[in-house]
Order: structure tokens, then C-alpha cells, then sequence
């Protein structure tokens, strides 16, 4: 028996009042796709096959360094944050799967944790490790950096954290591990950039030596921050080195906040695709640096052309594809929960409408150097709403056609408010 928070009748009550308007909007863009040549049908199923996970740490409210403010109900453990994930999934039936962090998502028991998990449809997605901040009692300080550290029992405290990820992840059916590390420097001279690569390498090395043999490491960059003049893993092609240099089941995970502004982030996709490095994503979005944003909240064209070089890749597949999506915000402001619901929505709809570009038109117009054409070949897919898509989807799957409405009729953030312990003031940690 799945274990629902949200009543599957509210859903069914407030999907019935929609129903009507929906299959007429559906109908409509049924037969516009029709005159492309498009059968609706096959993107609704394609919609429904994709899934994009939500991480455990944005369920709750984060947080800038200079403060943060708590939401009454918000979770406060991953027991907490688990359920929350579930009305994510139950009303947008695109988020299946959760990527914990730890040590933020410790527990005694993980293979309970799995079954408390599956109680929901939820599984577990890559696991995060952070050696980016100091934990009550550990005996090495990360304050000048982890895998990179200039001394050996940091190094190794970070590399035994990471491998420790691993056997965690195993027991929670994860397959990935996703590595960031805060390491690099705030002045110039403080450490000589060519040693602490080869630091990195060598520690990275040891996790990796680690790996089950299906699991896939997935390097995270990041230009700046809290490392303020350079990080030891600053760009993609720092990735692409240490992952070429770290073996086959190390690839590049892509945090769409981590680049400098106006960095051509589709590009980065497609070569990494290339060097058949693309391990995965952090979907989110920015305005000036690592804002995690909401994703599509600022540039959705920008999400757009990422999901069509995905589209093109996944079509030439070269050496595999298989991508790890996921998100990775901070909700400042609003409810974790109609915020990932939103975000999810619309990094579906850019998957959704890659699959709408004609690709032959696309190449063949770029064959004979048609600018204009091209342009408008993607432009046409980027232009069509295909909200009457993932509702249908949604409502087939048991989801609600008008997901924040639903939401807010359950009144579940206000009986969690009842429910749950009340979170204290302060910074946020990320
Ligand atoms: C670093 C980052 C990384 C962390 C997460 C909390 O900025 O994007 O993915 O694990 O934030
Ligand atoms: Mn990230
Ligand atoms: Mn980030």
C-alpha cells in the first residue's frame, strides 16, 4: 500500500473541475502539432518516461549568509523532508527520485530509510558528500581545504567521508556520488594552483578506487565561491581533466550556477557530451553568481537550448547518455514545495519542447548555412506551450492538473505547521 500525504480524492475532486478546459486546450494543441507532423500522444509519454530529482536539503528554507527565515512547517530532518518530497511527486509525478547530502541526511538505519522512501515511490538518486563544512567533532578542519589540503589526515578524513558516501548510497540503491569541493584560495599565492590539482587528483583517486563497478563519480565545478580567487575545481575544463585523468566511471556534472556570467553553458553540454563526459545536471538558475534561483525563473531560453543539445546528444548518442538531472536551489522565499513543483514543471516543459524541434529541418538548414531557418526551427519548438502536455500527463499519472492549486486546497504546510518542530533563526548554510 503507497503511503499518500496528500488525499487522492482532493486530487480526483479539483482535477474534475479542470478536466473539461484541459481536453479542450489539449485538443487545440493536438492538432496544431498534428499540422508539424508531431502526434501528441508520443510527447505525453515521452514527458511521463522523464524524471528529474529534487535534493533533500531543498525541501527545507535555505538561506543567504546573511540570514535566513524559517517557514512554519518547513522539515527538519530527512524523515521530515522525505514526506515533503512526496507531495512533490504525488501532485507533479515528475520526481521520483531524491539526492541526499550528508552528513546533513545521517541516520542509524539507511536501509529503513530506503523502505521509508519506497513507502512514498520515492527512491534515492546520487548521493552528496560535503567536506565543505566543519562537523561537530571532526577531528580535521576543512578551513584551507579537503581533498586538496595541504596536510595528509585532512586529505584522507575527506577521502574516508567520501568513500563512507558510497557505502551509504549502497544501502540507500543509489548509484552515483556526486563530489564538490569548496577547496581553493582566497589570495593570490596562497597555494600554488598546478600542487593542489595534483593534491586533488591524487585523493579523488582514492574515492574513486572505491566506486562499485556500476557506480558513476560525478565531478561538480564551480568558478568561485566560498573560495574567492580561485577553486581547485573552477570550470569544465578542470572537470574534463581530473574526470579523463580519474578513469571511465568519473564524468562532469554540470550545476547550471556555477559558471561565469553569460558562459555559454549549452555549449559546455554538448562537449562534454563529445568527450562522453556529461554526467549530470543541477538545474537551477542565476542572476549574478550561485544564486540557486529557481530554475527557468530568469533565463528560460537558456534551459531551453540545454535541453536541445540534450536532445541532440541523446539522438547521437556516441559512446552512451545517460545524464543525471536534478535539481539544486535555495528557496529563500517562497515554499520549497510549490517551489520545486514549479521548477520541476518547467524543466519538463524544456525537455518537452526539445523533442518539438524538427531535428532534419535543423540540420538540414545548418548544411546549407539557412541562419535564419535554423533559428526559426528552434525558435517555433521554444515557442509552443506545452502546458496542455504535462498536465495531461500529470492527471493520467494521478497527479493534479493545477498543481498550486491542489497544494494550497491540502493545507499541508499548515498542518505541518501544527505538526513539526519550529525552526530557529539564523544564516543559512548554503
Ligand atoms: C555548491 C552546491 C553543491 C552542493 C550544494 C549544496 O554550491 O551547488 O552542489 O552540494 O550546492
Ligand atoms: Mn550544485
Ligand atoms: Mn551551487
Amino acid at each position: 500500500m503507497q503511503n499518500t500525504v496528500i488525499s487522492p480524492d482532493l486530487i480526483e475532486q479539483d482535477n474534475a473541475a479542470r478536466l473539461d478546459a484541459l481536453e479542450e486546450d489539449y485538443a487545440a494543441l493536438s492538432r496544431a502539432l498534428e499540422r508539424r507532423g508531431i502526434a501528441i500522444g508520443q510527447v505525453k509519454e515521452r514527458a511521463k518516461d522523464w524524471s528529474v530529482a529534487v535534493p533533500s536539503w531543498g525541501a527545507g528554507r535555505g538561506g543567504t549568509r546573511f540570514a535566513k527565515f524559517p517557514l512554519a512547517g518547513e522539515p527538519t530532518n530527512i524523515h521530515e523532508k522525505l514526506e515533503d518530497c512526496a507531495v512533490i511527486h504525488q501532485l507533479g509525478r515528475t520526481t521520483p527520485g531524491v539526492s541526499p547530502h550528508f552528513p546533513w541526511d545521517r541516520v542509524e538505519d539507511y536501509s529503513a530509510l530506503r523502505e521509508e522512501a519506497e513507502s512514498y515511490g520515492l527512491h534515492f538518486d546520487a548521493v552528496n558528500s560535503n567536506t565543505f563544512q566543519d562537523q561537530q567533532d571532526q577531528p580535521q578542519s576543512y578551513a584551507t581545504g579537503s581533498l586538496s589540503s595541504t596536510l595528509e589526515p585532512t586529505r584522507r578524513q575527506a577521502i574516508e567521508h567520501n568513500v563512507e558516501c558510497i557505502e551509504i548510497g549502497r544501502h540507500l540503491g543509489s548509484d552515483r556520488l556526486t563530489v564538490w569541493v569548496g577547496d581553493g584560495t582566497n589570495f593570490p599565492g596562497q597555494q600554488d594552483m598546478g600542487r593542489s590539482f595534483d593534491r586533488y587528483l591524487d585523493a579523488a583517486a582514492e574515492v574513486y578506487a572505491a566506486l562499485p563497478a556500476d557506480w558513476t563519480m560525478m565531478l561538480e565545478h564551480k568558478m568561485f565561491e566560498p573560495a574567492f580567487y580561485s577553486s581547485v575545481i573552477s570550470d569544465w575544463g578542470s572537470s574534463l581533466m581530473a574526470a579523463q585523468e580519474l578513469g571511465e566511471q568519473c564524468k562532469c556534472l554540470v550545476d547550471l550556477g556555477h559558471h561565469a556570467p553569460n558562459v555559454n553553458i549549452e555549449q559546455i553540454v554538448a562537449r562534454l557530451h563529445r568527450a562522453g563526459k556529461l554526467g549530470g545536471f543541477h538545474f537551477n538558475d542565476s542572476k549574478y553568481g550561485d544564486d540557486d534561483l529557481d530554475s527557468g525563473s530568469i533565463n528560460p531560453h537558456q534551459l531551453f537550448l540545454v535541453f536541445n543539445e540534450l536532445a541532440e546528444a541523446e539522438t547521437a548518442p556516441r559512446g552512451g547518455f545517460d545524464p543525471a538531472y536534478m535539481i539544486d536551489q535555495s528557496h529563500n522565499v517562497t515554499d520549497p514545495i510549490e517551489s520545486m513543483l514549479s521548477s520541476a514543471e518547467t524543466i519538463a516543459g524544456c525537455h518537452a519542447r526539445a523533442w518539438l524541434v524538427d531535428r532534419e529541418a535543423l540540420h538540414a538548414a545548418q548544411e546549407s548555412n539557412d541562419v535564419m531557418l535554423a533559428f526559426r526551427t528552434l525558435r517555433q519548438a521554444y515557442e509552443t506551450d506545452v502546458g496542455p502536455i504535462l498536465a495531461m500527463a500529470r492527471m493520467e499519472q494521478g497527479g493534479a492538473i493545477d498543481w498550486l492549486g491542489t497544494y494550497r486546497a491540502s493545507q499541508h504546510r499548515e498542518r505541518k505547521a501544527q505538526e513539526r518542530r519550529a525552526v530557529g533563526l539564523g544564516a543559512g548554510i548554503v
